[in-house]
């Protein structure tokens, strides 16, 4: 079904870039509840999960989007086996959190597949059809079939979202762009449990060109979308984009 809408510009930064929506994915990065909820491995590392709250409804919105134009979802969940083979000791002895990788906390195993905690947030659940990335690592590409599978749908842009926004988001970002993909970012569709953070992380990429990418509010994607259902864009539209 999205091969069917035309290419339209999203006005983003560092400047507008033309989207053909057929070959873009959205990329939602570790919505889950052992980030967002308290209890989960965010909150045991000392974090307020409160402050990533935020990305929620910006993220609905692009989602309910993209299922209705059939574009490619991918949700992501950072975590690991059970047995904890896919978890290096330099990960799970790393600091002082309150619970480590696997020990039991109020929603199952902290980080581990099939636990509770491990599940992506009943607000953005994923529906048949959606590819699911179970990643060992901070980026999505690293140890997952993520590759493959944009390669077997030829995607060559992506619309990355999800939390958080300098870790997951970011290595995810990096991993993505220096395997050829383009990256928009959804800046309220991203959080930190660090505001400063969060609007550094976004800086990063955007900054010296869009070194990694381009970042754009969940409203310029949203409305990119709407008219590429419409009639195709004029000349002037494009130049009122490029203005920006
Ligand atoms: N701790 C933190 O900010 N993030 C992570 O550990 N993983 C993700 O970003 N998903």
């Amino acid at each position: 079904m999205a091969d069917s809408l035309h290419t339209t510009t999203v006005l983003a930064e560092p400047g507008p870039i033309a989207v053909e929506w057929g070959t873009t994915a959205l990329v939602i990065i570790d919505m889950q509840r052992d980030f967002m909820e308290p209890g989960g491995f965010g909150e045991t590392l000392g974090n307020d999960v409160s402050q990533l709250a935020s990305a929620v409804a910006p993220i609905a919105a692009v989602l309910k989007a993209a299922r209705e134009t059939g574009m490619m979802v991918v949700h992501t969940r950072e975590g690991h086996l059970p047995d904890l083979s896919d978890a290096p000791p330099a990960k799970i002895e790393r600091g002082a959190p309150s619970l480590r990788i696997g020990d039991p906390g109020p929603m199952g195993r902290i980080l581990i597949r099939g636990e509770a905690g491990h599940d992506i947030i009943p607000a953005l659940y994923p529906v048949e059809g959606e590819i699911v990335i179970d990643k060992p690592g901070k980026g999505a590409f690293y140890a997952t079939t993520l590759g493959a599978d944009l390669k077997a749908r030829d995607i060559d842009t992506l619309l990355v979202c999800g939390v958080t926004t300098e870790v997951c988001v970011n290595t995810t970002v990096r991993e993505a762009n220096d395997r050829g993909y383009r990256c928009i970012v959804i800046a309220d569709g991203c959080a930190s449990y660090f505001p400063e953070f969060h609007e550094m992380g976004l800086k990063m990429i955007k900054a010296q060109g869009g070194i990694f990418g381009w970042v754009a509010d969940s409203a310029a994607i949203l409305d990119a979308i709407t008219r590429s259902e419409h009639a195709p864009e004029t000349s002037n539209k494009l130049a009122a984009g490029a203005s920006r």
